[in-house]
């Protein structure tokens, strides 16, 4: 535990890093939450409520490689996290959502986001909603960070965010509020409401995408998300995010 803020990769971690590299230079336009191949190209993508992570792709669906590399975003957030919550976390909800789908022809059909949608609120398919959530939560997550991220956004993002919360520090005040007040496992989001921009909290696997809302930025407040860099200090963590990692280009893409 007390190596997590070192810089050196750890030899265990069950990432290719080429593949990782790859992903990078695709940039986040290029993610993809299937399994497109030259065989079998993704079809034209479909608007949807965040354009630069999801697909319309069906299941199977494959964990998609991480937009930079698991050290990029040391020593804020180490790789030997990313070990974990990318590579084990993340990847065991994709694997439990193509198991829990792949015996429902209607359900393994529908693109991710249209199977959440399809699934919110039906309490026979909780496990199905969980899984296929946090799927795309996590994918949205790591493209809500970036190297060398954090402080004010500027130009038409920060336009929105003055008329939406008076300045760029009540919208952090508000943001850091949200992430700390979500009692136990859930996420923070920065959202478009129908043209004005909002903090939001969600527990657990909940998001936005069932409440018709445009995700522009989230924070995972899960433990896991912050128990090896932070231990219990998730207002460190917080803090950390907004001031080092936010991707503001990546919610600028989404303002769409
Ligand atoms: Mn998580």
């Amino acid at each position: 535990m007390n190596s997590s803020h070192t810089s050196q990769s750890s030899p265990d971690i069950p990432l290719d890093r080429r593949q990782v590299l790859a992903g990078s230079l695709a940039g986040a336009s290029a993610i993809a939450l299937g399994c497109a191949s030259p065989s079998n190209p993704s079809p034209t993508p479909t608007p949807t409520n965040a354009p630069t992570v999801m697909t319309t792709q069906a299941a199977p669906f494959t964990l998609p490689a991480l937009p930079y590399a698991d050290t990029a975003l040391e020593p804020v957030m180490s790789a030997k996290t990313f070990s974990f919550h990318y590579a084990k976390h993340h990847k065991a909800y994709v694997d439990n959502l193509n198991n829990l789908v792949k015996d429902n022809a209607e359900l393994s059909a529908l693109s991710l986001e249209a199977l959440i949608k399809k699934v919110a609120g039906d309490s026979t398919k909780a496990g199905v909603f969980n899984n296929a959530a946090q799927v795309w939560n996590h994918t949205f997550f790591w493209n809500s960070m970036r190297p060398g991220g954090g402080g004010a956004p500027t130009g038409r993002l920060l336009e929105k965010i003055n008329a939406s919360f008076g300045d760029y520090e009540k919208f952090k005040t508000a943001f850091s509020d949200a992430a700390k007040t979500q009692f136990g496992s859930g996420w923070a989001w920065l959202v478009d409401d129908g043209g004005k921009l909002a903090v939001l909290k969600t527990g657990n696997a909940e998001t936005p995408l069932t409440q018709g809302k445009k995700c522009l930025i989230t924070l995972d407040v899960w433990e896991h998300a912050y128990y090896l860099d932070f231990q219990n200090r998730r207002p460190d963590y917080i803090t950390a995010f907004l001031d080092k990692l936010v991707n503001w280009e990546f919610a600028e893409k989404n303002l769409g």
